[in-house]
């Protein structure tokens, strides 16, 4: 038999239109840049559904809050715009109510201590919150020990009082920050550092790793190392994608996510080391606090206010119990 050129030309027309109908090409949204333990474990996020659904699903990563700043892309993913995000539980809890206690100063007493939680019961409940906001959570992240660090030295509580402090867009970091008798700015990320620079802001506040990738360090380098907030992050897919997913590429999808947590937090630790020395050699100070009471009490209205909303009551009670 002898196939014309024509009907050559049509099969394989044919084939590139069904291989082009059967790739979906996703978009996921990232603030930081190459390199950075978020980054790398959203890559490798990114390979392992591509190679597990056999290339049908080409997700593009797009680092460094190119497509928007965070309380813009948590309504991105919300609405669809974007597919894939990861978020810290700040800016995604003025979304998800459910979860804000997440952002409570001083309730986790480290990394280990929150991951026991988010990786057990509890996790499954503030995951079944975020989705039926819109937010499928496919793995945990590590957001460490935030901290505050200012222009100027910092050796107690009492020197941070009136100072002018950037927060995450987030209420409860806002709350915290009034209570500490200071002044919440709240700022996109990637506005910090001109803001430090020009002297807007006095200080901000956020773990070692982000404290020396935006380069913060070289204009606020007093680090007053309080931990107040151990930060947890999640790796989400929209709902409305989720929903079209068969089974299969669900389990997929949720196997890549678990994996990319194991290898962020092991990324996460490395970093947490190399910033702390990359800064200490940059000059940066590190004043840690002695007692962590005094800012404890201070918190006190906002404990209350939590402990009285039936939404978070219970979580809240989880957590102080273990
Ligand atoms: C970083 C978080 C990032 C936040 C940022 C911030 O990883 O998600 O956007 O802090 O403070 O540590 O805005």
């Amino acid at each position: 038999m002898r196939t014309s050129f024509k009907g050559l030309l049509c099969l394989s027309l044919a084939l590139c239109a069904s291989a082009a109908m059967a790739q979906a090409k996703l978009r996921a949204w990232n603030i930081h840049p190459d390199g950075y333990p978020v980054s790398e474990a959203m890559k490798s996020f990114v390979e392992q559904v591509s190679k597990s659904t056999g290339g049908r699903y080409n997700i593009e990563l797009f680092n460094s809050g190119a497509l928007g700043d965070q309380p813009k892309a948590v309504q991105m993913l919300k609405s669809g715009e974007i597919d894939v995000a990861e978020f810290s539980s700040g800016p995604l809890s003025d979304a998800v109510p459910g979860i804000k206690v997440l952002n409570l100063p001083f309730l986790f007493t480290d990394s280990a201590h929150m991951f026991r939680h988010l990786d057990g019961k509890l996790g499954e409940r503030f995951s079944a919150n975020l989705k039926s906001a819109g937010f499928v959570v496919l793995g945990w992240y590590d957001g460490g020990g935030r901290s505050f660090y200012c222009v100027k030295p910092v050796n107690n509580l009492r020197d941070l009082a009136g100072m002018n402090i950037r927060v995450q867009q987030s209420e409860v970091y806002i709350e915290m920050v009034k209570l500490m008798e200071a002044k919440p700015v709240a700022l996109p990320f990637k506005d910090v550092l001109v803001a430090l620079e020009q002297g807007k802001v006095d200080c901000a506040e956020n773990n070692l790793p982000s404290y020396e990738s935006t380069g913060h360090y070289k204009v606020a380098k007093n680090v007053y190392v309080t931990n107040h907030v151990i930060s947890p992050e999640a790796l989400v897919v929209s709902t409305k994608l989720w929903d079209k997913l068969s089974k299969e590429d669900k389990a997929a999808f949720a196997e890549a996510g678990a994996k990319s947590a194991i290898l962020m937090r092991e990324l996460w630790n490395k970093r947490v080391a190399a910033a702390l020395e990359a800064t200490t050699k940059q000059g940066s100070q590190f004043v840690k606090v002695k007692d962590v009471s005094p800012m404890v009490r201070r918190m006190g209205p906002l404990y209350g206010k939590y402990m009285a909303d039936p939404t978070t009551r219970e979580e809240l009670l989880t957590i102080i119990a273990k």
